[in-house]
């Protein structure tokens, strides 16, 4: 059997199957699918997440940090299935440290992820379960494989927003308590203008 699929037409899928049509973007990272889910999360709503705090008072907190988009396959909590999505963070930095996004671990925690940056420079900070910090630089064609058990957060280095596709487990959740808790153990600061990886005591 030939199937042909031109965004929007399947040939000769089987009729049990749902047909789930999507469009990727792959030079932005844009999305278009089924019920696409958006969410944006905004300075007022990260409070614990900069060291900075006086800064951050001081900061609009109706300032969006960075939008998150994704395609949900399968409903959530499906054992076996994945959800595709999207991130873009603004340039930006409250007091020294760039904007990021909160960051979490899977709320099963053996679940892993990829992530693939379109746009922009970053960097992606990790932590494990025994506390070891660590990053991968983050530029356009830079993909990542974030293990299982493993802690993560996206940083934006750059002064343009930065952009990366991901595709993670339906059933993995997240955790952000933890990263509530313990944080990263790293921070990323913009030292004489460049973007420097620091351990913290956390
Ligand atoms: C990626 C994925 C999403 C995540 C988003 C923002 O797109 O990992 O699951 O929600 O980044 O990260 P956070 O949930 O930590 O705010
Ligand atoms: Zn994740």
């Amino acid at each position: 059997m030939v199937l042909l699929i031109d965004f929007g037409t399947i040939v000769g899928y089987p009729t049990d199957v749902h047909p789930n049509f999507a469009a990727v973007d792959w030079v932005t990272g844009s999305l278009q699918a089924p019920n696409l889910h958006t969410s944006e999360k905004k300075l007022g709503q990260l409070r614990t997440v900069f060291h900075d705090q006086r800064s951050w008072e001081t900061m609009d907190p109706e300032t969006v940090v960075y939008r998150v988009w994704w395609w949900e396959p399968v409903p959530a909590g499906t054992e076996g299935g994945l959800f595709w999505g999207g991130t873009e963070i603004q340039p930006g930095c409250v007091g020294d440290e760039y904007f990021m996004t909160h960051g979490h671990r899977h709320a099963i925690v053996n679940r892993a992820e990829f992530y693939g940056t379109t746009v922009g420079q970053g960097m992606l900070v990790l932590r494990d379960e025994s506390g070891r910090a660590w990053a991968e630089k983050m530029k356009p064609g830079s993909l990542h494989y974030i293990p299982g058990r493993v802690a993560h957060r996206v940083v934006n280095t750059g002064n343009i927003p930065l952009r990366f596709v991901a595709c993670w487990p339906s059933d993995a959740g997240h955790d952000y308590e933890i990263v509530r808790e313990r944080g990263l153990g790293a921070r990323v600061c913009q030292r004489d203008g460049q973007a420097v990886f620091e351990m913290t005591q956390d």
